[in-house]
């Protein structure tokens, strides 16, 4: 049985469900971000909070940059769900395969997600597309359950919102935004520390991968693209962690429309991730070939090599590029009535 994702009733069916549950396990996507990892991390210490008994399960690693965060080392890298578990918290996934998981069918299911492609696949679902990161619904249901925002919860949570706005740069940013951020400053997150360990400790593997994704680059009506290589990979001792943001220097350049990110994988195939400025909306070209996302920010998977997924992508995007002066005026129409975020 699937419940309404009208916001109130969401909420409340999500409350009567941590009410009624034991026994949890708290999921995200595969190769977790800030946001997915922050939730995970508040989510479980609201749910601890409230008495029951929580593990952490994970199908990658926790990234480098946000081992930092508290209760980080409790995420247990698994793909199989253990059953002694009653219930289920999935966040920011838009069904059970982009969690990377086995055993979570038998399990009641609780979805809380912010992504356009966000689907109703659990049993009870609440997303809601206005918040500028999962974090922030995991916020509203710790007020609403009376729970206590811990300094250690507030930390978790300034992470899913610094990271899911790229810096309070992209995206959903509202006054709301702010606010939400500044009511955690306030309950004892530290936005020094937090930049510091999350911008500026970069490892050397993730600046030589951004070095030769640069040289890459490339810009063509709107479009702009740059990847890396299996080999760069190697060259440089890169994990797949250190891609991350590597799309945002494409964006950043004049006249795009666009962005463009492609790296090989190990098996061969491509993985891309799309960044538009504002006018083309990238969740529905993602969803075409199996991936999702938000208007502005989304990921999927082509066959390679590189050359053919790079024309396979770029032939796509050319029909949905608009000449300049509709650019300006779409994507300025966009953000001032129908706000997306990465
Ligand atoms: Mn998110």
């Amino acid at each position: 049985m699937t419940e309404s994702t009208q916001p109130c009733t969401a909420l409340q069916s999500v409350i009567s469900a941590i009410h009624a549950g034991q026994r949890f396990v708290v999921v995200s996507h595969s190769r977790p971000d800030g946001d997915a990892i922050g939730s995970m991390l508040a989510t479980t210490m609201l749910l601890t909070q409230l008495g029951k008994y929580v593990e952490m399960y994970s199908s990658d690693p926790v990234p480098r940059l946000h081992r930092w965060l508290p209760w980080a080392s409790r995420i247990q890298v698994t793909q199989q769900i253990s059953s002694q578990f009653d219930s289920a918290i999935l966040l920011e996934c838009d069904g059970i395969p982009r969690s990377r998981m086995q055993g979570l069918d038998a399990l009641n299911l609780i979805n809380i997600d912010h992504h356009l492609s966000g689907r109703e696949f659990a049993h009870i679902n609440w997303i809601d597309h206005t918040a500028s990161a999962c974090g922030e619904l995991v916020y509203q249901l710790a007020i609403a359950l009376g729970a206590e925002i811990t300094p250690e919860m507030a930390t978790c949570l300034y992470a899913t919102v610094l990271t899911d706005t790229g810096g309070f740069c992209f995206g959903n940013l509202t006054a709301s935004t702010f606010e939400f951020a500044a009511k955690l400053v306030r309950l004892g997150s530290d936005p020094l520390l937090t930049a510091r360990e999350i911008y500026f400790k970069n490892p050397l593997s993730k600046m030589l991968l951004l070095g030769a994704a640069l040289s890459s680059l490339q810009h063509r009506n709107g479009i702009t693209w740059l990847s890396v290589t299996q080999q760069d990979f190697l060259r440089f001792g890169s994990l797949e962690e250190d891609c991350e943001g590597i799309v945002n220097y494409a964006l950043g350049i004049t006249g795009t429309q666009v962005a463009v990110f492609l790296r090989e994988l190990p098996n061969g195939q491509i993985r891309l991730s799309l960044r538009s400025s504002g006018a083309i909306q990238v969740a529905t070209i993602a969803e075409t070939y199996g991936g999702g996302g938000h208007g502005n920010a989304s990921g999927c998977t082509l066959d390679g090599p590189m050359e053919q997924a790079t024309q396979q992508i770029l032939a796509v995007l050319d029909k949905h590029i608009l000449p300049i002066e509709n650019h300006t005026a779409k994507a300025e129409s966009n953000y001032t009535t129908r706000p997306t975020r990465p």
